[in-house]
């Protein structure tokens, strides 16, 4: 904006005729309220540069007659706001995006070129994008789904997107099968439902048919498709990938993000209840992380393996059907990666960020994982219906940070000027047209292909129920439990009998206890036979590694304390919790029945950070309920006060209770466990609020 552009509101002129619209501070016919803020403000202007005199009215032939054609600033600006949207994702609509930047603790030069995998110490910025899959844009954050977790690193040879998920391995062996899973999983199409959810008739229709997605289903199933954060989930490449030297050798390649909070899911129940009380929950979390500089960080680490040591897993590392256990092929930690910068805009950003799993950087190759070559197409693909030029890399947020040219030219939006006659390559007219780099310049690994062409599948790829055994027996007993309530909620749902009996037919390849837990949760009385397996089931090692609760971490960081109060609450103990929860990296939200606060005991009034109707305990990590004996009593009569502690007990979480609180817990009928702790025992309530009182399941719910 040019300065002869800006001038003061106050400067101007006023209308002729008719009401003021712009007169300071003054209601006007339609009853907006002009303020007028301090300081200079750039004069608000039509795309061309016009200053506008009036936003708020249209161009009328008189003041109660129609509107002219003529208004050509009405236009514009109704043309404009009718094209605001563009396609969604036709998967992982609903997402996350964060800058931040990787830094490289470790290097691999022994494996590659890649520069940012060999430079220890450099950070190269990031924009990462967190996000569900089966989802509309405006669809809640909380939906039991897989989570995306792309990263955009801005390499200085190019842009390297690694389009990862939080679940190590996929539904489907081939890409050509991808259309009708994801077909099967989103809403139906005559009813337009459901949205976000796998629990319908087509989904499981869909996978009962195919036997290679077991072993993600048991992934689904488990508590890592309700996580507790965006900060506190893991990431994977998913397919092997090729690390090449300066020698030209290549190594085989896995990729891992852990996070340094550690992994924290949800319960079910609390999860469904979390969708409605707050639909942007992860978002809002990791906005609200990032604003108070409480930065997600997360560790880069490789799986490293040849040719020769793929040979001997007894699975194909081709399939992405397959994990390799860290047992097997340990984690290497090579780097870290800090978010730490929201985005400006988020349609600029996280809506036209445009990740493609083939942009991979020198150093970098692919490997032959069938799923993956078919992505390889598809995401470049996608982006040219979903920004609508094949410019799209001159997007901002799209564009390499390193310097780049090349002769393709013109299209749709093209932003930038290209001077010269010289568009073609090569070419003895420019002396500084773009050359190609033979020595630094991308290189494909040098492999030998053999075999018949045909629509083959491996035999190698022909085992689909023993790495979902393996899963599945890696669980802790309360995890095993949740992943056979999962499977009964979801086939509940099912309409059609054959399907339920047919998911329960798989189960008994994957572990016959599970399939008979799901089998009398569904009240199925016969047992259905299991299909012929296309490979016998293996005994594979368990991995505790495969686990969410060994992976949770002693911590408070990143967790969020409810303190409930009303009327005649000790103010001394309300700061003695929230000063030790905070201390221990928690951030702590004060809920009362009113927002505006609570009249201590001693008078003074404490602000609310939440109204009680509309802040459940499902919201926060640990709770603590510090009340009176009369606002226990005034409590008692309150609905969502009596859910706030039930709810507290029923997702295993720790309540610190006064006098006050604990008639609060009698009057909700919550009995007394480990959990339960003194509000003046600071230590006790700071231990029990880092863990979920897992022993307290069995008396709250009746898990398959
Ligand atoms: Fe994607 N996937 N995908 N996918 N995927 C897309 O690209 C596709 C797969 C993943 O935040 C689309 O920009 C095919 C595996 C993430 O913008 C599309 C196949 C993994 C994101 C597409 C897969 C992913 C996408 C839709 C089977 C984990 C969101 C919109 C061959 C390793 C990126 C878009 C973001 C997005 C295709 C399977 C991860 C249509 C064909 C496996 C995180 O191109």
């Amino acid at each position: 904006m040019s300065k002869n552009n800006t001038m003061s509101n106050s400067g101007k002129s006023k209308q002729e005729k008719g009401f003021d619209p712009n007169g300071d501070k003054q209601l006007v016919p339609g009853g907006e309220i002009h303020q007028i803020a301090g300081g200079e403000h750039p004069a608000l202007t039509t795309n061309q540069g016009v200053p506008l005199s009036d936003n708020q009215n249209s161009l009328r032939a008189n003041q109660r007659g129609p509107t002219l054609l003529e208004d050509f600033i009405l236009r514009e600006k109704i043309t404009h706001f009718d094209h605001e949207r563009i396609p969604e994702r036709i998967v992982h609509a609903r997402g996350t995006g964060v800058h931040g930047f990787f830094e490289l603790t470790a290097s691999l030069k022994q494996y590659t070129t890649a520069r940012i995998l060999t430079e220890v110490g450099e950070k190269t910025p990031v924009f990462t994008r967190i996000s569900t899959v089966a989802g509309g844009a405006g669809s809640v954050d909380t939906p039991r789904d897989v989570r995306g977790f792309a990263v955009k690193f801005y390499t200085k040879e190019g842009n390297w997107d690694l389009v990862s998920n939080n679940i190590p391995v996929f539904f489907i062996q081939d890409a050509i099968k991808f259309p009708d899973l994801i077909h099967a999983v989103k809403m139906e199409p005559d009813r337009g439902f459901p949205q976000s959810a796998t629990a319908h008739d087509t989904f499981w229709d869909y996978i009962s048919l195919t036997p290679e997605s077991m072993h993600m289903v048991m992934w689904i199933m488990s508590d890592r498709t309700i996580p507790r954060s965006l900060r506190m989930i893991e990431g994977f490449g998913v397919h092997s990938f090729r690390l090449l030297n300066d020698a030209g050798e290549s190594t085989f390649v896995k990729f891992h993000w852990r996070p340094k909070l550690g992994l924290q899911s949800t319960i079910w129940d609390e999860t469904v209840k979390i969708t409605g009380a707050d639909p942007d929950f992860h978002r809002r979390d990791m906005f609200e992380a990032i604003a108070a500089g409480k930065y997600p960080e997360w560790e880069f680490a490789v799986q490293l393996f040849t040719q020769e040591e793929a040979d001997s897993f007894p699975f194909d590392h081709l399939d992405a059907t397959k994990l390799i256990p860290e047992e097997l092929v340990p984690l290497k930690v090579i780097g870290r990666m800090v978010l730490d910068r929201w985005p400006n805009n988020f349609f600029a950003e996280t809506e036209q960020v445009a990740y493609c799993a083939s942009n991979v950087v020198p150093g970098i190759d692919f490997s032959n994982d069938p799923l993956l070559q078919g992505r390889l197409f598809s995401y470049q693909d996608t982006q040219l219906s979903r920004l609508g030029s094949p410019n799209f890399h001159q997007i901002p947020i799209n564009a390499p940070k390193c310097p780049f040219s090349n002769q393709q030219r013109d299209g749709h939006m093209q932003m930038e000027q290209p001077a010269g006659r010289v568009a073609y390559e090569p070419n003895s007219l420019s002396e500084n047209s773009p050359r190609e780099t033979p020595t630094n310049g991308f290189h494909s690994a040098a492999v030998t292909e053999t075999g018949e062409k045909g629509r083959i599948r491996a035999e190698s790829f022909a085992d689909h129920y023993s790495q979902a055994r393996q899963f599945y027996l890696s669980q802790t007993l309360y995890e095993q439990a949740h992943i056979a309530s999962a499977l009964v909620f979801e086939l509940s749902k099912v309409e059609h009998v054959h399907v339920r009996e047919a998911m329960v037919g798989h189960l008994r390849h994957i572990e016959e206890g599970l399939a008979k837990r799901v089998a009398a949760g569904l009240a199925i009385k016969t047992m259905p036979a299991a299909p012929v397996a296309a490979a016998p089931v293996q005994e594979l090692a368990l991995s505790s590694a495969l686990q969410i609760i060994g992976k949770m971490k002693d911590t408070l960081n990143g967790r969020a304390i409810g303190i409930l109060i009303a009327d005649g609450s000790d103010g001394a103990v309300i700061e003695k919790i929230k000063k030790a929860a905070t201390d221990a990296g928690a951030s702590v939200k004060i809920v009362a029945p009113k927002v505006g606060g609570a009249k201590l005991a001693d008078g003074s009034i404490l602000v609310a950070e939440g109204q009680l109707a509309g802040t459940p305990s499902v919201l926060f990590d640990a709770v603590a309920v510090i009340l009176s004996d009369e606002g226990a009593k005034a409590l008692s009569m309150e609905g969502a006060a009596i859910d706030f502690v039930r709810d507290a007990f029923g997702h295993l979480k720790a309540i610190a209770v006064d006098k006050g609180g604990q008639a609060l817990l009698k009057i909700a009928n919550i009995g007394q466990d480990a959990g339960i702790v003194d509000a003046n025992d600071k230590e006790a309530f700071i231990a029990a609020a880092k863990i979920r009182q897992w022993d307290r399941e069995k008396f709250v719910r009746t898990l398959a």
